[in-house]
């Protein structure tokens, strides 16, 4: 009996105290990566011009994916993090498509396996426009990565596109207990 009751505050203890830690400490992101708002992802911009793969590979060696986007208020927050001359230029995330087509919304997924269960394509898109590619040199036959812009100034709106063509991205990764260089 007393050795049933040792181990019962011993195993007490420890979950209390496992509990204890993980409320107490912060989740924060590295220098120069933005939390986005709830503390659930560290983003960072980069205005390197980079294909679509190379920016994905990029983005691997700090540990991050190219970002996927969930909400309005992600959408928000990569229009707050991209400098205003770059916001007409079209940014990478991390949406890809298995089946390019026009308006073939269904088929596109998150490089970071995140549920796509929020689109914001503009007017019109996907367009899989193949002839974009070709008339611009670039070798793709199908716009199957995904860029978000702001089309005509009516906010960050989404458009697939050629996947050579070089654009500015956005790394996403999730928060650490252990460098909060870039603040909680
Ligand atoms: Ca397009």
């Amino acid at each position: 009996m007393i050795s049933y009751f040792t181990h019962f505050f011993v195993i007490y203890f420890v979950v209390s105290s496992t509990d204890a830690i993980e409320t107490s400490l912060p989740n924060c992101c590295p220098s120069g990566w933005s939390m986005i708002p709830k503390g659930t992802k560290c983003l960072y911009f980069s205005s390197k011009q980079l294909s679509w793969f190379d920016a994905a590979r990029y983005c691997k060696k700090f540990d991050a994916q190219l970002a996927s986007v969930h909400s309005d208020r992600e959408s928000e927050t990569i229009k707050r993090l991209t400098p205003n001359e770059l916001l007409n230029t079209g940014i990478w995330l991390g949406g890809v498509t298995t089946n390019p087509a026009y308006g073939a919304k269904q088929d596109w997924y998150w490089f970071d396996l995140t549920p796509f269960n929020y689109d914001n394509f503009g007017n019109d898109e996907p367009s899989n426009s193949k002839t974009s590619c070709t008339d611009r040199g670039l070798p793709d036959t199908s716009q199957s990565c995904l860029q978000i812009m702001n089309i005509r100034n009516f906010g960050m709106n989404w458009d697939d596109e050629c996947c050579s063509e070089k654009r500015p991205f956005i790394c996403e990764k999730r928060p650490s207990l252990y460098d909060c260089t870039g603040g909680k």
